[in-house]
């Protein structure tokens, strides 16, 4: 394997919605560069980057793959990333070790939710981006409208550097702006195009289109402006300089045509990708130093080494995979290196290049390159590692918050602890999975981003590790709260002979803000409670806060504030302390008017404008709030609020409402009032559990 020094190296992710191509584009360019013999379609299960068995069931990518290729002497390193929003922070991960972004938009269908969130992702990294229009050879696929949808959803400066040749079914080829040169595509799936004219009757539109292209990128600099000027044009080369350097500096978004499954338009696309994109050596990476200030990092292989991890995948043969970036400095096969993050020692084994699946084992990984390591001890995602005496870190990737929670439970009985330890290797993987058990309940949760990432996670848990669940329907974490302000007493006092108990506490409970949680305000003057049974106290209120009062829900959003007590010279101690601690905050709760909260989820619905109607009718059906609604082109997207115990459905609801062509995009808002009719069922459903668990518990 041949070694490449970081300007020779594209890192580039392929991210956008999902169905857009990205895979089968990673397919096409994988095979055009020559990287492997087969040109694998998704539909087949044959693609490189779609290997894992439930991807390739599901025909859907689950998870950040790496491949790479060599073309014109360069070494591209292409991340495949997932395109559903439930896992859509393995792309925002891929974006982190990526220079650059190749958005891939689907020509029918244009902009979706989730190419307009991943495009926020990469503003955030003030990341470059290639724009690729794919499946132009679709019925009903347009380059103007996608192009549209883009300008208004992404930013006004995506420029198309190439114009399709022929429509939907007759597609086949592409025009190249900057050379004006046309390239015609066999329709063998080949992608070795021949040269040719530009189509005559392409011939004005294609004049027109360059002229917009080189006013673009004139715009994107003053210099290049007073040329345009003057001048009234650029030359070729003014065009190639001035478009690689605005779209390096994230100004422009070139745009190129093509059609992954019937590989048309690839060998230009990946041209584009070497000639605009940045190598490593043009954009040094961020790091913090000794004293928590800004270090930049440039990807030079002479300065100490420093990775940063950014995916680890839990393989139940291999163990731990650890994926990396090198960013500078090299790493070497069999030598020791240091867990920077956690002041650990590593030990390096193999270190290995990915091709989907595939391993090659090298003997060093430098600086801007790529690759993975098994066996680590310790590290995990988000770690850096290097060189123990140079000081840098590498700032951590924020994974999202899981927003639902289902129970699980065995389906053999023995399994219970394989489930834990096969669970946490999941979770190293799969940062945005939670596992734990409720306090309340004593069930094993787990807790994800929706549906289908906890039926994912389920699958790998018994493909990976042989262990089978139940998923039993999922948790709404309600939380309890007061609306009035009271005074509680809680007196605790036991005599049978020797020993007494007792402990003696009066409190006042408020409300506080949503999202305040829990405040304790210790108010004891004089000596009513002695300082040492204090804390007793509240420990006795923080228990009886977390096991709730009406549903069982942890209590929040109040403050308790202890004022007086008494206490006996012999008889108090700190159980007593906690016991009317306890009772007092029941006491309160007779009168504080306590009440049920529900998360509320922001919601967003794509779907095409025939739909609009039927859908809010649907969301009002389910308590939701619309905030909003905006049209794109021949898409509605709607913005609501809706409460996430509505929300449980929404999937299969909108698939089967809008055959497949709707998508939506839900994160966790804010905790709201439920209505008191609901308040009645929650009370219910839990009493009745809760019967049911004493019940099984006998
Ligand atoms: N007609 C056509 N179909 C395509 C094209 N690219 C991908 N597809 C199909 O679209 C579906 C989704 O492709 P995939 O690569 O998995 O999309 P991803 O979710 O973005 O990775 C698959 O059935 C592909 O065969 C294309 O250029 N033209
Ligand atoms: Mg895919």
């Amino acid at each position: 394997m041949k070694v490449y020094d970081a300007a020779s190296i594209r890192n580039v992710a392929l991210v956008g919605h999902s169905a857009s191509g990205k895979t089968q584009l990673a397919s096409a360019m994988l095979f055009d560069a020559g990287a492997v013999n087969r040109f694998g379609k998704v539909d087949e299960g044959t693609t490189v980057t779609d290997y894992d068995e439930e991807e390739i069931a599901r025909k859907h990518t689950l998870s950040a793959t790496l491949s790479y290729a060599e073309w014109n002497k360069q070494k591209i390193n292409l991340i495949d990333t997932p395109g559903v929003g439930n896992f859509l922070s393995d792309a925002r991960a891929a974006l982190h070790v990526a220079d650059a972004a190749v958005v891939v938009v689907d020509g029918v269908a244009g902009v979706m939710v989730q190419t307009e969130k991943i495009w926020t992702a990469a503003d955030d990294l003030s990341l470059p981006r290639l724009v690729v229009v794919n499946r132009l050879d679709r019925e009903r696929a347009s380059l103007d409208r996608t192009l549209a949808s883009l300008r208004e959803a992404c930013s006004r400066t995506v420029i198309p550097i190439q114009l399709p040749i022929g429509e939907e079914r007759a597609f086949k080829g592409v025009v190249d702006l900057v050379a004006k040169k046309a390239y015609m595509f066999p329709a063998d799936e080949s992608g070795k195009p021949s040269e040719a004219a530009v189509p005559s009757d392409m011939s004005a539109g294609v004049e027109a289109a360059r002229e917009a292209l080189i006013e673009m990128v004139a715009e994107a600099d003053e210099k290049l402006m007073e040329k345009f000027f003057e001048a009234g044009t650029l030359t070729d080369e003014e065009l190639v300089q001035g478009l690689r350097s605005a779209t390096m500096s994230a100004k422009l978004f070139p745009l190129v045509c093509t059609s992954a499954l019937l590989n048309i338009g690839i060998p230009q696309c990946l041209d584009a990708i070497v000639a605009y994109l940045p190598s490593p050596a043009d954009r040094p990476y961020v790091g913090t130093g000794k004293d928590g200030n800004q270090v930049s990092r440039p990807a030079d292989d002479k300065a100490p080494a420093a990775a940063f991890v950014w995916k680890t995948i839990a393989d139940p043969f291999a163990g731990r995979i650890t994926m990396f970036r090198v960013v500078s400095g090299s790493l070497k096969a069999d030598s020791n290196t240091h867990n920077k993050t956690r002041d650990a020692a590593e030990r390096l084994g193999h270190l290995l290049l990915l091709q989907g699946k595939t391993q090659t084992t090298v003997p060093e990984i430098k600086a801007g390159d790529l690759g993975a390591v098994a066996k680590l001890k310790d590290t995990l995602t988000n770690d850096t590692l290097g060189d123990k005496n140079d000081a840098v870190i590498f700032p951590a990737i924020t994974f999202p918050e899981p927003v639902l929670s289902y129970a699980i439970e065995p389906k053999s009985r023995g399994d219970e602890d394989k489930i834990s330890t096969s669970m946490h290797r999941l979770e190293e993987e799969d940062p945005s999975i939670r596992y734990s058990r409720d306090p309340q309940t004593k069930e094993l949760l787990l807790s994800g981003q929706g549906q289908l990432h906890i039926e994912v996670t389920v699958a790998k848990l018994k493909r990976r590790f042989g262990v089978d669940v139940n998923l039993k329907p999922p948790r709404i974490p309600y939380r309890e709260t007061i609306k009035a302000s009271t005074e509680a007493h809680g007196r605790h006092k036991k005599q049978t002979g020797g020993h007494g108990q007792f402990g003696d506490c009066k409190i006042k409970v408020e409300p506080l803000a949503r999202g305040a949680d829990f405040e304790f305000v210790d108010d004891i003057f004089g000596g009513a409670i002695p300082r040492q049974f204090v804390p007793a106290v509240e420990k006795g209120i923080q228990d009886a806060r977390t096991r709730g009062y009406l549903a069982g829900y942890p209590m929040v959003d109040f403050r308790v504030t202890v004022f007086d007590g008494s206490y006996h010279d012999v008889d108090s101690n700190e159980l007593s302390f906690k016991l009317a601690g306890s009772l007092a905050f029941k006491d309160a709760m007779t009168r504080a008017r306590p009440t049920i909260l529900e998360p509320i989820m922001n919601v967003e619905v794509y779907a095409p404008s025939d739909f609009a109607g039927d859908l809010m009718g649907d969301l009002n059906g389910r308590r939701g709030r619309i905030g909003g609604m905006d049209t794109r082109g021949a898409t509605t997207i709607i913005k609501a609020q809706v409460p996430m115990s509505e929300m449980l459905t929404y999937e299969q609801h909108l698939t089967s409402a809008t055959g497949g062509r709707g998508s939506y995009h839900m994160e966790y808002s804010h905790y709201d009032e439920v209505p008191s009719h609901l308040q009645t069922k929650i009370i219910a459903a839990a009493k009745a559990e809760r019967a049911g668990v004493e019940v099984e518990e006998v």
